[in-house]
Parts: C-alpha cells; structure tokens; sequence
C-alpha cells in the first residue's frame, strides 16, 4: 500500500461555534482531497478540533459548565455541520481522545529524557487570547493594536522546549525546502521571524487545569499548542495500523502560521521525524475590510449561505478567494457570482446544450468529422483544459482554476451565437456542423463536471448524469479523461443545475439573518463642553488603574454587569452599565480606569465601589478606556 496523500487542517477550538473562516479552511482541504482522489492518489484526510487551554476552559467557565461539556456541545455543531456538507475526512481527532493524550505524553516524557524539554521558571508577559508568551516586541505591537488588555504578567515554573537550538537547523532547511511555505510571502515573513532570533517555548502550565498533565509532574499540564500540533502524528495512524506520515499538505490560516512553520518543525526535528512537505497558509475572509470577531458582531455563520446549497459555497468560497490573500465577504458579491456563474453561465449551458442534442440528434452523442477554423479552435482549447484546470489545482489555485473553466464555458456561448445552431438544424446539408456544434458542447460539460467534481461533487454529480454518463463523476480520473472520447449513452433531461437567485429579496434577507449587534458609527451626538473647574477640583477625582478579575451579569439586569477590580492596593467590587456592550468573559483581565474615591452607591442591591471610565456619545455603546498593557494596577491616572 502506497502512502497516501496525507493532507491536514487545524483543529479548531471549541470556544465557538464554527463560522466561515473554518468552513473556509475545511471546504479548501476537502476540494484538495478530493482532487488528489480523482488523480488516482490515496489520501488520508485529518481534521478535528483543538479542546484543551486557557480559551476553552474560561469560554466553559463563563457558561458554568465544564470544559469537556462545553467541547462536546461545539464538537457536534462541527461534526454535524461537517455530515451536511459531506466532507471527506477520514478521521476527526480530539485533542480529548484517549490515543491522543497517549501520544502527547509519549513525546513529552522523550523529549524530556533527550534533554530538549527541560525545566525553569519563566516570569513576562503573557497572551490569552493566543495562549502565547510574548516577547517585548511583540507586546509593543498588541498595545499598538488596541489589544494590549490581552496581556497578563505570569511568573511561573515550566517545562521549556529548546526552541533555541533549532533556529540554524531551521533557517537550514528552510534554504534548501523553497517550497515548504506557500505563499512566498508568508514563507519571507516566517524566515524573517527565525533570523530576528528564537528563545526557548514554554510548553507547560500551572495556572490551568483544563489539559494533558505533564507525566510525572502532574501539577503542569501540557502547553496547548504542543497538544494541539501533535494531533497531526496522532492521526497519521488509520484504524488498521497504517501510518500515513508525513504530512504532504498541512492548511492554516496565516494567523497560525509561525506555529506550524516554526515551532512545529522544530519540535519535529527534536523527534528526528521526517518534516511536513508543504504549509499552505491562506488568507482570512474579513466583514467590511475588518476581522470578524464575536465582539464586533460581525460573524457570518455557514447556515446562513448554506441555504443556497453546499455547492454554491463551496464554489464561492474557491472562486473569489486567491489562497493566501484576504478576501472581504460581502452578501452582494456572494449572490452575484452565484448567479452569473452557475445560474447564468454553467446551469444555463448545460439545459441548452442538453436540450438542443436531445431536440436535433434525440439525444444521442453526435460524432465530429467535420471541423471548421472556428470549430477547431474551440476543440483545441477544449483539449488543453483539464490539463490546464490539473496544474492549477495541483497548485492550490482553485480561483486559477476555475476562472480558466470558466472562461471557457463564456466562450461558448459566444460560440453557440456564432454557430446558430438553430438555423443549422433547418437544413440538411448543414448536418455534420451540427453534428461539430453538438459534439463540442457535450465535451465542455463533460470535462467541466469532472473536473467540478472536487469543487461541486452533487452539482458534478448531476451534470454527469444528464450527460447520460454511468457511474460516480468522483471516480473519473483527471489524468485519464479523453476530450474526444465516445459517448456511452444518450443525454437524459437537463434537471436545472442552479435556480436563479433573486437578489433584491435575499439581500435583505441575509443581511437581517445575520443581523449584527452594529458596532454604532460614531455620530458625535454630545452635549457642550461643560463649564470651566479649577485644577483643584478635577484633581480630587482619584483615577487608578485596575484589572478585572471577575465578571458577571447582575440577575434580572440585562445592562449590569457585577465586577471584581483589583487596584493594586485593595480589590473592590464595582458595577457597571457594561452589559449591552460586553460579555462578562470580554471584560476578564482587561486594564481600566477607575474612578477610585467615588462614594458608595447601590445598584440592584449591590454596593459598588467606584466606575470605570468609559467613552462614548449618546448614541454609541460605552467603550471602556484602555490603559497600556505595563500600567499596573493603582497606577494613578492624571
Ligand atoms: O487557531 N477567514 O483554532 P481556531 C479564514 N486551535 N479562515 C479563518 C477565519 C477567517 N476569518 N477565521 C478562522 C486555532 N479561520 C487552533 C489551531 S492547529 C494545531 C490549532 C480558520 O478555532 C483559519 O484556518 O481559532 C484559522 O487558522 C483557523 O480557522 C483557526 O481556528
């Protein structure tokens, strides 16, 4: 048994429910599956989801739930999502799986006794939204951000790998492997990261429960990407004992990136297992040039496109991104496309072209002895399509891809108008053009739903059938597929490929279905500057910096919010009017300005002790004032 094409996607964590950000990455990897499928490749196809960690454990912490409740809740929105969309993984690992933490502490415990994981105490900064330490520089760069209350001092004891000694080994391999990272640019961007120097990764922690202990020193638990990224050699392993390693193509989106092409690598070569052959890092689908991200509310959800079919997004989601850039969703361009490329363009060719060989030849493929320049120019690019349509796939370019098919199939409605078919089929002595016209229209939708198999496999599905052709179009060979080849059988009745969508109406539809909480513009709806007070006075007001510790809503108020603040000095209960505007988890950790020496009010029962400042106008939701990140708590604000 040859080694099958082994192809992987991140797992995903189970603090939310999956958006189109991870139907994008996993509708990429089933169309690259299925591809090297129809190439005559095996593949084993890896995907699953990322359950251990800091994010995990305080998304479940916020519910009350525990974390393994809360894993198994979102792991059936994926699984069940993943069964409509008939994707094609052979396994979906859990980090939470029982071969998987035996590997995970098979490793740790090897790499421990060969001395590349060692133990030291760490003290800095540290991300929780990344689950990362961060260096000074890149602390600069989240503050510069506006997400410097990410970030929280940690001092702790830990287990390090020696990411350090591997960064010559790196550099190395990245000289002599100039396709390991694709694109280019991000490959320039990785290279760049190693050059600036690497320091040794923590990859274990004490301050959470919620993962793999560490063996032998169960205080610690395994650091989550270290976990997280040797799912891959889990699930190199199929049922019946076959080993699929190494990676031929692992798919990230690029904010992982520096995770799989750097520490990955690393820890690999620390294993002395062979390297992944190839890291494709694509681009992120943004909302209005912007991240989609649950506080801006502007999250589309698969649900809401796949009421148009699992087809119809899976060609979206290829055709308008270009792997490895980003790409704006819009519902305008989503509807567009749809229509002028599968209603308008492929659905309208296939019914005509189906009908005018079932109404002029009763359907029966017709021969082409005959061929006239323009006949014979088409023909020729008809031949050299799938070839063409091959290479770009086998480079991940499915937008390549697809752009030349159907640049193609637009040419032949301008083909079909030349010809006219219909004025051909009047006379006779015109038999054998039409006989050319017809032949040339059935290999385009013959070749078009074989190589749209890994694209649409139910919309490919169809056009096969209506072709009169037996048999699974997924089990066509693109490297075998004849141009010319004789027909089986005659066509069947055309069945509509895309129903037209009517834009006017969905538009609005869609976009009140995935109604956004709308982040307010800022109107600038404010009072006058208020009148003038002595330095003495504002100088009274005693302003500190404080950190949320805790956060929850105040029973029966949907706009309170009951805090813990720690400032430095003392901690204090405050309640804020925060809740229209935040989640309670939103607000953890975060640094505020507090009003420190406010007198005492009670709100729904509860004393607070001081507010927090906030911006905003009369229209606009509150925006909590955001000290930097190295401002401690009772730093005072003046
Ligand atoms: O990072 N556009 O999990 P995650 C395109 N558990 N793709 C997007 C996207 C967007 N707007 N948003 C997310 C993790 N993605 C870790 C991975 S792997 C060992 C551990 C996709 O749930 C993209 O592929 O945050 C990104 O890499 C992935 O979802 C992150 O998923």
């Amino acid at each position: 048994m040859p080694k099958p094409f082994y192809l992987t996607t991140p797992i995903y964590y189970v603090n939310d429910r999956p958006h189109i950000g991870h139907v994008y990455t996993t509708v990429l990897a089933d169309a690259i599956a299925r591809f090297h499928r129809q190439m005559g490749e095996p593949v084993r196809f890896l995907t699953g989801t990322d359950e251990h960690g800091q994010k995990v454990e305080k998304a479940a912490a916020a519910r009350g739930i525990a974390p393994k409740a809360l894993a198994d809740e979102v792991v059936a929105n994926y699984t069940d999502l993943w069964a409509r969309m008939g994707m094609t993984h052979d396994r979906f690992i859990r980090t939470t799986d029982a071969d998987h933490r035996e590997t995970v502490q098979r490793w740790f415990k090897k790499l421990l006794d060969s001395g590349d994981i060692y133990k030291a105490t760490y003290k800095g900064l540290y991300s929780v939204s990344d689950e990362a330490f961060v260096t000074e520089t890149q602390a600069k760069e989240l503050q510069a951000q506006g997400l410097a209350h990410q970030l929280i001092e940690l001092e702790e004891e830990t287990y390090f790998f020696r990411l350090s000694k591997y960064e010559k080994p790196l550099l190395d391999f990245y000289a002599t492997h100039p396709d390991f990272v694709q694109p280019d640019f991000r490959f320039n961007e990785v290279k760049r990261f190693v050059e600036g120097g690497l320091q040794d990764l923590s990859i274990s922690r004490t301050t959470i429960n919620w993962g793999i202990p560490v063996p032998g020193d169960e205080k610690h638990v395994v650091y989550v990407w270290f976990d997280a990224l040797l799912n891959y050699l889990t699930g190199a392993k199929d049922e019946k004992g076959g080993d699929a390693w190494s990676p031929d193509l692992q798919i990230v989106g690029k904010d992982i990136l520096r995770f799989h092409a750097v520490y990955w690598p690393a820890f690999l070569m620390a294993m002395g297992l062979e390297l992944p052959k190839a890291i494709l890092a694509h681009g992120w689908w943004l909302m209005g040039n912007d991240k989609m991200s649950k506080s801006k509310g502007n999250i589309v959800r698969p649900d809401t496109l796949l009421k148009y079919g699992n087809d119809a997004l899976r060609y979206y989601f290829l055709r308008d991104m270009q792997v490895g850039h980003d790409r704006d969703f819009a519902f305008e361009g989503f509807i567009d496309r749809l229509n002028a490329d599968l209603a308008n363009g492929l659905g309208n060719l296939a019914s005509r072209s189906i009908s005018m060989i079932q109404r002029y030849r009763n359907g029966a493929f017709p021969g082409a002895s005959k061929m006239d320049e323009s006949d014979a120019a088409v023909d020729a690019q008809g031949r050299a399509l799938l070839p063409a349509f091959v290479a770009q796939a086998n480079a991940h370019n499915f937008n390549a891809a697809l752009d030349g098919l159907w640049v193609f199939l637009r040419g032949l409605d301008g083909y079909i108008v030349q010809a006219e078919p219909w004025k051909l089929a009047k006379d006779e002595a015109n038999a054998a053009k039409l006989d050319t016209v017809l032949a040339i229209l059935y290999r385009a939708l013959r070749v078009a739903s074989a190589a749209l198999a890994s694209v649409m496999p139910d919309m490919a599905q169809q056009l096969w059938e209506s072709l009169g052709l037996p048999g699974k179009v997924a089990d066509q060979r693109l490297d075998q597929l004849a141009w010319d080849a004789p027909a089986p059988g005659p066509v069947a009745d055309p069945k509509p490929l895309f129903a037209r969508i009517d834009k006017e109406k969905d538009m609005s539809e869609l976009e009140s279905a995935n109604a956004a909480p709308a982040p307010s513009a800022p109107s600038l709806d404010v009072p006058e500057i208020r009148e003038t007070v002595d330095a003495d006075t504002f100088f009274k007001v005693d302003l500190r910096v404080g950190k949320i510790l805790e956060a929850e809503r105040v029973p029966k108020s949907d706009k309170l919010i009951k805090m813990k603040v720690d400032l430095g000095l003392e901690q204090r209960t405050i309640v804020g009017g925060l809740g229209k505007a935040y989640e309670p988890d939103e607000l953890l950790q975060r640094s505020v300005v507090v009003v420190a020496n406010l007198a005492p009010r009670k709100l729904m029962g509860i004393e607070s002790h001081g507010m927090l400042l906030a911006a905003s106008d009369a229209g606009s939701k509150p925006y909590l004032i955001a000290p930097p990140a190295d401002a401690l708590p009772g730093f005072i604000v003046k």
